[in-house]
């Protein structure tokens, strides 16, 4: 059961401490801020995207393409790893150049957090050096992200600076949405890895639809929109029926209401 005071999702203008609080508590289940990337910046990137250098498939979903490295590929692997680490600079600096000459809106968020929380925000930084920053995720027709939670704790369960994390958010701004289908889902459940494995897929890395309850939102993604919820909740894209959806996003880290945000990808 859900708990009464449950808000499914929060409409904003601006991004306020009280709504990240908000979230980070699990008291709303995604912030949206419609209209925070300019729909003509929308268009520059996602024209660079399709056409950039550095679009890769991924093997084992080939209709999935990214720009940029993420941390949990490298996650056991100790090469991809140090390729993350040692590209940190010079990925910043092209993902930037997509939306070149206007502000990039991963960039915006990070301004934004800076200036608004408390104790500012920061580069995620658990391996004594700087995170990598800024990601695009591109999804053809058919693509879908199954069921699933992302957690840097659980990730790193050795690492002292990750197991201060109290929750982790996903920040996305949707450069271009699907035409059809390619909807953001959220649950307000977070699984232990017993009971997310009780409820995994057995071929496939996602949790089964029909081990766990219909997602409590669903969010048609708007272009230039920015959605914001806790990752370590269950949340899936349902598949593409119809367009080529892109999204940029980063994680921002939760260590307390007195401790800086961070934030990495
Ligand atoms: O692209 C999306 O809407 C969500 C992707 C996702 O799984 C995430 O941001 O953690
Ligand atoms: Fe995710």
């Amino acid at each position: 059961m859900e708990p009464k005071s449950l808000e499914l999702h929060r409409q904003a203008s601006s991004i306020t401490s009280e709504d990240m609080i908000a979230l980070f508590r699990g008291q709303v289940l995604a912030i949206r801020v419609p209209e925070f990337c300019p729909a003509e910046v929308c268009q520059v990137m996602s024209g660079r995207l399709v056409r950039h250098p550095k679009l890769a498939y991924y093997p084992h979903a080939p209709a999935i393409g990214k720009v940029m490295d993420a941390f949990y590929e490298g996650h056991s692997n100790t090469e991809k790893r140090k390729k993350y680490y040692d590209e940190v600079v010079q990925s910043a600096v092209e993902f930037r150049q997509l939306s070149w000459p206007y502000l990039n809106p991963m960039d915006h968020l990070r301004l934004i957090l800076e200036d608004m929380w408390p104790a500012g925000a920061n580069r995620e930084n658990i391996h004594g050096r700087p995170m990598a920053f800024g990601l695009a995720q591109l999804f053809k027709e058919g693509a879908c992200a199954w069921p699933h939670q992302d957690f840097l704790r659980m990730d790193e369960p050795d690492n002292h600076r990750a197991q201060m994390l109290i929750t982790q958010v996903t920040a996305l701004v949707y450069i271009q949405p699907a035409d059809a289908g390619g909807h953001l889902q959220l649950w307000p459940d977070h699984y232990n890895h017993e009971e997310f494995m009780a409820r995994k897929n057995t071929d496939i890395y996602g949790l089964n639809y029909k081990k766990i309850p219909p997602p409590s939102v669903d969010i048609m993604p708007q272009v230039g929109e920015l959605v914001m919820a806790d990752s370590t909740k269950v949340h899936a894209v349902t598949a593409v029926e119809a367009g080529l959806r892109i999204a940029v996003n980063c994680f921002l880290g939760f260590r307390g209401i007195h401790e800086p945000l961070t934030y990495w990808s």
